[in-house]
């Protein structure tokens, strides 16, 4: 139900695979695709160990990207919630231990688990995959995706649950979160261009000083690096992010640029900044699978603010459903009948 799973699901629908199951804690109409054919299981919460069960039940493969997460603006003010996804993780590897037929199970780790202290330069170099120890993970969100993902190693070490484990760099594009709180920058840039145009306001506020850097990896290079590592024989922890770095201010640049305008900026310097520099070094990647991300920043920013636009259309035209937030009830999900999912 989520905006990276929802893609990967609709990938494999039409890549022909079948029995294909989609769960999210939230209701079907705030799920960011619902894709025919798939069975879909809503108001499923994976904090909850039955849950897990039921749903992993019978699974050859598990993809789990399952968090209560968001942009900087929301992790940075939902520490000890973040770490709660230590709990959707566990039980998702103890599920996949005692009623899966697992033969590949994908863990979504994130850049969020490197050592914050490599990260104060914009001008950082390029984080490899060993640069997560010695460990100072971002607060909270970071270390509970470091710990899950040693948590993926010992499973396949003393269980043989085949985990692989990607550290995602900030993915972007259409279907993802763009307002509500846990958008990310590339989807909130993109909708304060947009929201100037329309009040004529002309200006955008920006978090930071805009200096600050990151890389942003489009979701259709995310999904083909997840098919491509899930079925790897890389075992350990592999970076899955775009090596094209820019500025905050660069972003919004791009983000101007795709609406056509030019605005004035307001910087925030209060506002939630994360880390001052980060970027994805795909060395491994590329020597271990013959591949890397590439989808030019401009490219993906495009199809995203083309996206939000519409969308914010449909909103204003009363077609649109809130943003896409979880009103955070925790509900064990009912028996599962497969012929009324099917
Ligand atoms: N979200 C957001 N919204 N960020 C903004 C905004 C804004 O309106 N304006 C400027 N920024 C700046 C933030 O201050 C931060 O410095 C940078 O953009 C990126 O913020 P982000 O996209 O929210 O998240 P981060 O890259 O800092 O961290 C995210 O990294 C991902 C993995 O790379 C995490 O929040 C997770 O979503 C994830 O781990």
């Amino acid at each position: 139900g989520g905006f990276i799973a929802g893609a990967l699901t609709r990938r494999f629908k039409e890549n022909g695979f079948t029995n294909i199951r989609a769960v999210d804690i939230k209701p079907i109409d705030q799920w960011y695709q619902v894709v025919e054919g798939v069975e879909s299981v809503p108001d499923c919460d994976l904090q909850i160990k039955e849950n897990c069960y039921k749903v992993c039940e019978g699974a050859v493969e598990i993809y789990n990207l399952a968090a209560d997460m968001g942009g900087m603006g929301f992790i940075e003010n939902n520490k000890a919630r973040c770490m709660l996804s230590v709990l959707i993780n566990t039980h998702m590897l103890m599920a996949a231990k005692d009623v899966g037929k697992v033969e590949r199970y994908f863990y979504a780790s994130s850049a969020c688990a490197y050592n914050t202290t490599l990260q104060q330069d914009p001008n950082c170099s390029a984080l490899k995959e060993e640069d997560a120890y010695p460990a100072m993970a971002e607060d909270g969100y970071g270390w509970e995706k470091l710990f899950s993902e040693r948590m993926c190693r010992h499973y396949r070490e003393d269980y043989g649950i085949e985990t692989r484990v990607a550290r995602f760099h900030n993915v972007y594009g259409p279907y993802g979160t763009w307002d509500g709180g846990r958008e990310k920058a590339p989807a909130a840039l993109c909708r304060k261009v947009i929201i100037a145009k329309d009040s004529g306001s002309n200006e955008m506020e920006i978090w930071g000083d805009g200096e600050q850097s990151r890389s942003f990896m489009y979701i259709d290079d995310c999904l083909k690096g997840i098919d491509m590592i899930t079925h790897s024989d890389v075992l350990e922890p592999l970076n899955l992010g775009s090596s094209e770095l820019v500025t905050i201010n660069r972003l919004a640049d791009i983000a101007e640029e795709a609406g056509g305008t030019k605005l004035k900026r307001d910087y925030k310097l209060d506002a939630p900044k994360g880390v001052r520099g980060r970027n994805s070094d795909n060395t491994k990647i590329m020597e271990l699978l013959g591949w890397e991300p590439s989808i030019p920043l401009t490219e993906g920013m495009a199809k995203t603010y083309a996206w939000i636009d519409r969308q914010s259309e449909d909103r204003k035209a009363g077609k649109q459903k809130v943003s896409c937030r979880t009103k955070g009830r925790r509900k064990i999900c009912g028996r599962i009948d497969l012929g009324s999912y099917a």
